[in-house]
């Protein structure tokens, strides 16, 4: 008569009164090509960063190879690496934006 898992071996964690949805990190990875101005205008544009903001966060990116842009729930952060994706796309630079839950 094994244990079927029911109540000896496990404890289950006590659920926390508020669930709140996974949050996602929106990140902007470094290349060689892609014109800092034009991922300073990506930042303003999908990010609603200010000029000076964008530009320090674009040096963050340059220097450091990646960095986060934002945090969103999941629908939001696909939409904004969609958007990013799609406008690098166009304009055929390389820059890659990802997401990973936090
Ligand atoms: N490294 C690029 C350059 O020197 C600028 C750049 C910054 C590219 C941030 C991508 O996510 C990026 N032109």
């Amino acid at each position: 008569i094994g244990d079927q898992n029911g109540d000896t071996a496990l404890a289950t964690k006590p659920k926390s009164k508020t669930a709140r949805p996974p949050m996602y990190k929106v990140m902007l990875l470094n290349d060689d090509y892609t014109p800092m101005e034009f991922v300073v205008h990506v930042l303003e544009r999908f990010f609603g960063i200010g000029h000076s903001g964008a530009i320090e966060l674009m040096l963050t990116v340059h220097k450091k190879g990646l960095a986060v842009v934002g945090v969103f729930s999941h629908e939001i952060a696909e939409t904004k690496v969609m958007q990013v994706m799609e406008c690098a796309r166009q304009h055929e630079h390389p820059l890659q934006c990802t997401m990973e839950k936090e």
